[in-house]
């Protein structure tokens, strides 16, 4: 079974994943692991804690002479702010030292501030807001980088590119190409595959950092090259659609998941919704005129790309902030205001990346095993022969 964890606070030493299940004798590339952490870092509305942090995956476990030995893998990605938080968030005990402490008592609504402080009891919710905060999805982003190289020699790849800042959108479908030619190019300032509306989409971001506020938006994930049958229709939490949704919400200020055009589905007619069937004999196989189921039917993928878009809210916060209730006095008083991004939706879709393809990389080893790679593939191939003869 495929498994990741993450641990580390925002401002702690270092942020940890552990992944688990590869099969043994995986290529780790280690350029590609950095490139990855290095596209989440970018993007046009991000704050001072980029210019800090080089993200860099330092692998601790699990690989030997660049390749997975069927071990767990340990990845640690450094903090460099917390030279400057050593004091605040010490590990050890640090009784009469509370002025260092860097206390959060102003809960910033739409934050875990407050639920998180009201659960652990705790008047400074600042340990909710270290664990809480989006620094997290390096960690995620890591894992997702480990998956991608599972999925990548079998034909399939994942990548993203921003539907949506604020009010400026896409507004039209993009190719493939484009969404490759988006992520190539890291001076993408928001990983828009339009240049005018990312024109727009800029005039958005600075519009909230002059007003002090901020921005959410959509951003789309799309994997091509999985093959159909991954997943399954049988039991509620088999089901693929089902586990991506989950991993998508559970990204920091994900509010809605979509797959295919699922919701303008709901107010459309079957006829105009259903995506056609037709035999590609070149191929061998079946295929679309059109995907709007997004490449999964039943819970099961169909073979179409599989597209999910992610729809971010406004991130909590504020330079000019919102009233919210003190945590001790319970006065009505500004909500906290730390250093901080004002739009993370070209970030959130590498993030979206990351979490697609752990879960397609998870449904692919439960469907093909394997302890080594070549177990894996045998059992890959004998199953694309299943369908070359179907
Ligand atoms: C975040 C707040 C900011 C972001 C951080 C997520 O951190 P800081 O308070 O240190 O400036 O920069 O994101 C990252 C550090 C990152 O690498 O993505 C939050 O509250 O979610």
């Amino acid at each position: 079974m495929l498994r990741f964890v993450t641990a580390g606070e925002s401002h702690g030493q270092a942020l940890i994943a552990w992944i688990s299940g590869l099969p043994a004798g995986l290529t780790v590339d280690l350029e590609f692991v950095a490139r990855e952490l290095h596209r989440r870092q970018l993007g046009y509305g991000r704050g001072g804690r980029q210019r800090i942090e080089k993200d860099s995956g330092d692998i601790l476990a699990g690989v030997r002479h660049g390749k997975t030995i069927g071990a767990p893998i340990a990845v640690r990605i450094e903090n460099r702010d917390w030279k400057n938080w050593e004091k605040a968030l010490p590990v050890e005990d640090s009784e009469g030292a509370d002025d260092l402490r860097r206390a959060l008592t102003a809960p910033r609504p739409g934050h875990a501030d407050l639920a998180g402080a009201l659960k652990f009891n705790t008047h400074d919710a600042r340990y909710v807001l270290e664990r809480a905060s989006a620094r997290e999805t390096a960690a995620r982003v890591a894992a997702g980088a480990f998956a991608k190289l599972l999925l990548h020699p079998f034909g399939a790849n994942v990548l993203s590119h921003t539907v949506a800042v604020g009010r400026a959108s896409l507004g039209r479908e993009a190719e493939w190409k484009e969404i490759e030619a988006v992520c190539e190019n890291l001076e993408s300032p928001l990983r828009c595959v339009d240049a005018s509306a990312e024109a727009r989409m800029k005039a958005e971001v600075d519009d909230v950092l002059r007003a002090g506020d901020s921005v959410g938006g959509i951003f789309e994930v799309v994997a091509r090259g999985i093959l159909p049958g991954l997943g399954s229709h049988a039991q509620w939490d088999e089901k693929l659609d089902g586990k991506i949704a989950r991993a998508i919400m559970s990204i920091q200020a994900v509010k809605g998941v979509e797959i295919g055009t699922g919701v303008a589905n709901a107010t459309s007619y079957g006829s105009q919704v259903q995506d056609e069937i037709r035999y590609d004999g070149s191929r061998k196989r079946f295929s679309r005129s059109s995907n709007r189921a997004g490449g999964i039917e039943g819970g099961i993928t169909n073979g179409e790309d599989i597209v999910v878009r992610g729809y971010l809210k406004p991130i909590s916060t504020l330079r000019r902030p919102l009233l919210t209730a003190d945590l001790n006095s319970k006065e009505a008083v500004k909500a906290a205001y730390e250093r901080s991004d004002v739009c993370v939706v070209p970030a959130a879709g590498v993030v979206g990346e990351a979490m697609l393809a752990f879960v397609l990389a998870a449904a692919f080893l439960e469907k093909f095993g394997g302890d080594s790679l070549d177990e894996t593939r045998r059992n890959f191939e004998g199953y694309a022969r299943q369908l070359d003869d179907f």
